[in-house]
């Protein structure tokens, strides 16, 4: 039997929404006094780096005055860098972390 046009009006379905959330950027900000050492560390721990990414990412902020550290949605972003500022004064570095939008 073949369903009548009628029949497909009456239901009425929701579209899938997908929309993907906006994005937010961790960046680290130079300072004169964080060690480099705990800095890599910090990005291997926090930001899943490899010791080689770590060290360019350490090296930008330090000549740059900062870099991006990873690109997450909002709420992981704001907790990335709390854990690295809480982590930071933990062990008496002056270290930040910012986040902005993408
Ligand atoms: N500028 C710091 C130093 O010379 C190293 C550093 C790198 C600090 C990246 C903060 C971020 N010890």
């Amino acid at each position: 039997q073949t369903p009548d046009r009628q029949d497909d009006a009456a239901v009425e379905e929701a579209k899938p929404r997908l929309k993907r959330p906006p994005m937010y950027k961790v960046m680290m900000l130079n300072d004169d006094y964080t060690p480099m050492d705990f800095v890599v560390e910090v990005l291997e721990t926090f930001f899943r780096m490899d010791r080689e990414q770590a060290t360019q990412v350490m090296l930008t902020v330090h000549t740059r005055g900062k870099a991006v550290c990873g690109v997450y949605p909002q709420d992981i972003a704001e907790t990335k860098a709390a854990q690295v500022v809480d982590y930071a004064r933990e062990h008496q570095h002056p270290l930040m972390c910012q986040v902005e939008r993408a």
